[in-house]
């Protein structure tokens, strides 16, 4: 039995509300939040929601820092930096209350020069040490060279975690990145599973799995293999609508597993 949730970028409580009715309706077990400012929302609230409905909320996503507000973990500008960091602090405070991992993916930011990399670096050990204190896990996610410019294969990304040796930040796989990098979608699954703690599905056009050509059934038949215990949150462009998407999701994947 898999774990199965859908990333939500979270608006409003009722919009949470509605979405995760008809997502326990479908046997998810979990939702997925996209938060752009964790101090501007309500934790209590949100606790509220999931708990009525019985999900858990298995990661925060932090991307919409970057992709919104262009705010980076690289920045040159060191003001930018702190606010990053102080950001991801805040996603921790709440992970720590509701029992989540967060995730580092766009927030990165583009490196040009070891500068950059080392500014990461510090500001992981950093994140990575405050989440500890709180029980909270960190989620590097390998991010396709369109959307960002390094760490966009498995491999660099091990490779960046294990050389940084921090016991509390793994990864995070992404199928739609990973249909544009990987040499072999189930092959980098088998060599990286020892990191592997979170993992994102959406087909090979962003939409909803069975709408365009990833193998789904030979994805998750390696996940079978590996015994892998983690969620699969899809993280789509919700296109018809969210609730046709959330539906769809997951009739596709009670036929294929
Ligand atoms: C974030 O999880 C991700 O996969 C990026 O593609 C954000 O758009
Ligand atoms: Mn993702």
């Amino acid at each position: 039995m898999y774990k199965i949730s859908f990333v939500i970028p979270y608006e409003s409580t009722e919009k949470l509300e509605r979405y995760t009715s008809l997502m326990s309706s479908l046997g998810y077990s979990g939702v997925e939040l996209g938060i752009k400012d964790p101090s501007t929302v309500e934790a209590d609230k949100i606790k509220g929601v999931i708990s009525r409905f019985n999900l858990m909320v298995p990661a925060l996503g932090t991307g919409r820092a970057f992709t919104e507000d262009g705010i980076s973990l690289s920045s040159k500008d060191e003001k930018i930096r702190k606010i990053a960091i102080e950001r991801l602090k805040a996603h921790i405070d709440l992970a720590g209350r509701i029992s989540s991992m967060v995730i580092v993916g766009l927030i990165r930011g583009n490196v040009y020069d070891d500068e950059g990399i080392g500014y990461v670096r510090s500001a992981l050990i950093d994140i990575c040490r405050y989440g500890r204190e709180r029980g909270v896990k960190i989620l590097l996610e390998p991010i396709n060279r369109y959307e960002v410019n390094w760490l966009n294969t498995i491999e660099d990304t091990y490779s960046f975690i294990k050389d940084l040796g921090l016991d509390n930040l793994g990864l995070l796989i992404d199928t739609f990145h990973m249909n544009i990098e990987e040499p072999s979608i189930a092959s980098s699954i088998f060599r990286f599973r020892e990191l592997i703690w979170h993992i994102h599905i959406a087909d090979s056009n962003r939409l909803y799995p069975g709408a365009g050509h990833i193998d789904f059934k030979d994805i998750f038949r390696m996940l079978s293999a590996i015994k892998y215990n983690g969620f699969v949150s899809a993280e789509l462009i919700n296109k018809p609508d969210i609730e046709t998407a959330i539906s769809r999701t997951m009739r596709y994947l009670n036929s294929i597993i």
